[in-house]
C-alpha cells in the first residue's frame, strides 16, 4: 500500500513530469517524426496473455492508419494486413515479439532476422498450430505465414477499420487528457492550448494471439481491473461488466456484474426439472469418461444445454473470453451444481488427459489438440457466514497473507479439531473432506456468494496445461451451494465439428470410433391439442414446424438434444440415445 505520503510525492513528481513534457513540446522537433498531420501513433505490441509489451512501433501516421482500415475489406483481411504492417513498423533492435519456445527449440544463435520476427509467433508451425473452425478463411502473410488475430488488453477482436480507428480516438483522447492535465481527474488543470497542439505521442496497445490459439486475459497484478466497455451492460444491473484480478498465477478473476439474480434463479429452476436422463441433475461423475463415480466428488451436477438463459449466458461469456463469433461446440454446456450438506469436490484439473489413448480426439492442446482452457463459474446462492463451500486453488495461497504468515495444513486441521465446526456438519476427523476444509482455509479460496462469478484458465497461452490451476469444491457445512459453470475448448470438443483427432489415428478407422450417424423420427400424434403449434428445434436451432401427421426427421448423433417448443416455452427434449433408428412421440 501506498502511504498518503508517497502518493503526494508521486503526484509532485507527475506534475513535474509534465511540465516538462510540454517544455519539449515547445520545440518544434519533438513533432519531427514524417507527421503533417499532427497525429503519431505508436502500437505497443503484447504477446497474448502477456501484460508486459514485447516492442514498440515505430511512429506511424494517421493516413497509413487510414489505408490499413480502408484496404481491410473483412476481419481477415485486417488480421494480415496488421500482422505485415506490425512486422515492418517494428522496432526490431528493442524487440522480442517472436516465439521464445521455437527459438530454444532450433537453440541456434544466429541473428537470421526470420527466426526472431513477429511471424514465427504468429505462425508456430503446422505441429503447434490448432486448426480452428475459420482456419480455411485465414489469409497468408507477405511472409506466406499465418496471420496473428489482434485484440485490446480487455478482449475486443479487432475486426474492422472503424473498430481500428475507434480505438485509436480512444487512445488520443487519453493521451491528451494525461499529457496536459496534472490530475486527470480534474479537467481545469488542464492546458488545453497544450492539448490543441495535440503532439504528444498517443500509445494503442494491441495484443498479438497466433493463429489458431485462443485470446487470454494478461493480468499483472492482484487487484488490477479490466473493464470491458464493449460488452452491453444487463439491463436489470446496469452497471458495466469488469474483471477483477484475484491471482496472476493461476490466473484468477472476479467477474463482476455479468449475470443477474433472475438468470441464477432461472438456471436452479431449470436444473431442478429437467428429467432427460443424461441431463437432469444426479451424482457428479469426473473425467473423459462419462461414467465414472468418483467417491472424493460427492457433489451432483445436472446441464442445460439449450435453455434460453443458459445459452444467453453461453454467448456472453463466449463475448466476454475474447470471440467475437459463439462457436459451438467450443463449450461443455452449463453445467449446474448442487453441493448439500458436506459434500465436495476435492481439488482437480479441469483439464482433461487421457493417458489411456481411449479417444480418437487429440487432447494435447500444447500441440495441434484441444482441451479446456477456461472455467467461468458462478455462484447462486448465498451461505452463511463460516458454511464452507469455497473453490479453492490447491497450488496458490491467500493473497493477503505474508509468506512467513502462512498456515501448514496440519495446523489448520489442529484448529478445526479444536473448534469443532466440521464435526458439527457431519464431516469425520481423518476423512479427505477434513483435510479439505483446512486446505481451504489455509490456500487460496473463493468464497461463494448469490451474484459472483469467477474466471480462471488451465492452460498457458502457449496451450500447455497450467498445473496450478488445480482447484476444488470445499465442503459445504452449512446450507446448500448452488453454482454453475462453463467450461471453455480451445477447438471444438469431442464429437463436435472440426474436433481434433489425434495424429497415431487411422483415418480409416475413425468411422469407427467416431461419433456415429444416426437417425431419429420425430412425430406429432395431434392427440394433445396443445402441441397443434409445436415447432421443432435442434438445441437452439430451428429445425422446422411439427405439425400433426407430418412427421420430421433427422440425422444426428448420440447424445444430441431435440425440443420441441410451443412459442417460447420447451415443452418436451429428447437426447438422442446409441440406437441406429429412433423415433420420438409427442
Ligand atoms: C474523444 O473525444 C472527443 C472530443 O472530446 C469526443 O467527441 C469523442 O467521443 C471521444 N471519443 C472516444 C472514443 O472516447
Ligand atoms: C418447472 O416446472 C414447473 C411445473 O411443471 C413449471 O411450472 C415451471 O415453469 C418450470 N420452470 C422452469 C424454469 O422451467
Ligand atoms: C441434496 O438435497 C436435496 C434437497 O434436500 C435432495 O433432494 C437430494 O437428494 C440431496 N442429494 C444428495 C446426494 O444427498
Ligand atoms: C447455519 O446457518 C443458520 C443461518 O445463518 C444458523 O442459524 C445456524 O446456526 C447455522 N448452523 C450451524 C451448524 O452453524
Ligand atoms: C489536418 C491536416 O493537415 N490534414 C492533412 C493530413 O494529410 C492528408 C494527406 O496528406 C492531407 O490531405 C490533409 O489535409
Amino acid at each position: 500500500m501506498m502511504t498518503k505520503l508517497q502518493r503526494q510525492s508521486m503526484r509532485f513528481l507527475s506534475t513535474i513530469c509534465c511540465l516538462f513534457l510540454i517544455a519539449i513540446k515547445s520545440f518544434p522537433v519533438a513533432a519531427a517524426d514524417g507527421d503533417d498531420n499532427n497525429t503519431v501513433v505508436s502500437f505497443v505490441i503484447h504477446l497474448n496473455g502477456q501484460p508486459d509489451p514485447c516492442g514498440t512501433t515505430r511512429l506511424v501516421t494517421q493516413e497509413q492508419i487510414d489505408k490499413w482500415s480502408s484496404t481491410a475489406q473483412n476481419k481477415y483481411e485486417l488480421e494480415t494486413i496488421l500482422t505485415d504492417e506490425m512486422v515492418s513498423v517494428l522496432n526490431t533492435e528493442t524487440s522480442s515479439c517472436h516465439d521464445e519456445d521455437l527459438e530454444e527449440q532450433t537453440n541456434n544463435n544466429n541473428d537470421d532476422d526470420d527466426e526472431r520476427s513477429l511471424y514465427t509467433f504468429c505462425d508456430r508451425g503446422p505441429e503447434l498450430t490448432p486448426i480452428l473452425l475459420d482456419h480455411k478463411q485465414l489469409i497468408k502473410t507477405q511472409h506466406q505465414t499465418l496471420p496473428c488475430r489482434w485484440y485490446t488488453r480487455e478482449g475486443l477482436r479487432i475486426t474492422s477499420g472503424e473498430q481500428l480507428q475507434a480505438l485509436l480516438e480512444t487512445a488520443k483522447n487519453r493521451s491528451s487528457s494525461t499529457s496536459s492535465c496534472s490530475n486527470p481527474q480534474d479537467a481545469s488543470d488542464c492546458d488545453t492550448s497544450t492539448q490543441a497542439e495535440g503532439t504528444a505521442t498517443t500509445e494503442v496497445h494491441l495484443y498479438a494471439v497466433p493463429a489458431g490459439r485462443v485470446f487470454m486475459f494478461a493480468p499483472a497484478y492482484v487487484g488490477e481491473i479490466f473493464q470491458l466497455d464493449h460488452l452491453k451492460l444487463l439491463p436489470d444491473v446496469n452497471k458495466p461488466i469488469y474483471l477483477k484480478v484475484l491471482s496472476t498465477n493461476p490466473r484468477v478473476f472476479d467477474i463482476l456484474n455479468v449475470f443477474t439474480p433472475e438468470e441464477a434463479d432461472a438456471v436452479v429452476q431449470r436444473a431442478l426439472n429437467e428429467t432427460s436422463p443424461t441431463h437432469r441433475i444426479k451424482r457428479s461423475t469426473t473425467g473423459t469418461t462419462e461414467n465414472a463415480v468418483f467417491t472424493k466428488r460427492t457433489s451432483e451436477n445436472g446441464f442445460d444445454t439449450h435453455g434460453t438463459v443458459a445459452l444467453a449466458l453461453k454467448q456472453r461469456i463466449f463475448e466476454l473470453l475474447g470471440y467475437d463469433e459463439y462457436w459451438d461446440g467450443h463449450d461443455d454446456g452449463l453445467q449446474v451444481l448442487r453441493y448439500n450438506l458436506t459434500q465436495a469436490y476435492i481439488q482437480h484439473d479441469d483439464y482433461l488427459t487421457d493417458p489411456g489413448k481411449k479417444d480418437t480426439f487429440d487432447y494435447e492442446s500444447a500441440k495441434k489438440g484441444g482441451n479446456r482452457y477456461a472455467t467461468v463459474l458462478l455462484y447462486m446462492t448465498d451461505l452463511p457466514d463460516g458454511a464452507g463451500g469455497e473453490t479453492v486453488f490447491s497450488e496458490a495461497w491467500p493473497n493477503d497473507v505474508l509468506p512467513h504468515h502462512r498456515t501448514h495444513l496440519k495446523t489448520a486441521i489442529k484448529e478445526l479439531r479444536k473448534n469443532g465446526d466440521t464435526q458439527l456438519a457431519g464431516i469425520t476427523e481423518g476423512s479427505w473432506e477434513e483435510e479439505m476444509v483446512a486446505l481451504c482455509r489455509t490456500r487460496l479460496a473463493i468464497k461463494p456468494h448469490a451474484g459472483r462469478a469467477v474466471l480462471f484458465y488451465s492452460q498457458h497461452p502457449n496451450g500447455e496445461m497450467d498445473r496450478n490451476a488445480k482447484h476444488g469444491g470445499c465442503p459445504v457445512l452449512n446450507g446448500t451451494k448452488w453454482a454453475a459453470n462453463l467450461w471453455v475448448w480451445n477447438t471444438p470438443r469431442k464429437g463436435y465439428k472440426g474436433a481434433p483427432i489425434r495424429d497415431d489415428v487411422d483415418p480409416a478407422t475413425l468411422s469407427d470410433n467416431g461419433p456415429k450417424q444416426l437417425f431419429a423420427t420425430f412425430v406429432n400424434t395431434g392427440k394433445d391439442p396443445a402441441m397443434a403449434n409445436a415447432e421443432l428445434y435442434y438445441e437452439s436451432q430451428k429445425w422446422g414446424p411439427l405439425h400433426p401427421d407430418k412427421p420430421l426427421s433427422a440425422n444426428t448423433y448420440e447424445g444430441h438434444r431435440w425440443n420441441v417448443r410451443v412459442g417460447d416455452e420447451v415443452v418436451t427434449s429428447w437426447v438422442i440415445g446409441n440406437e441406429q433408428k429412433q423415433q420420438f412421440v409427442i
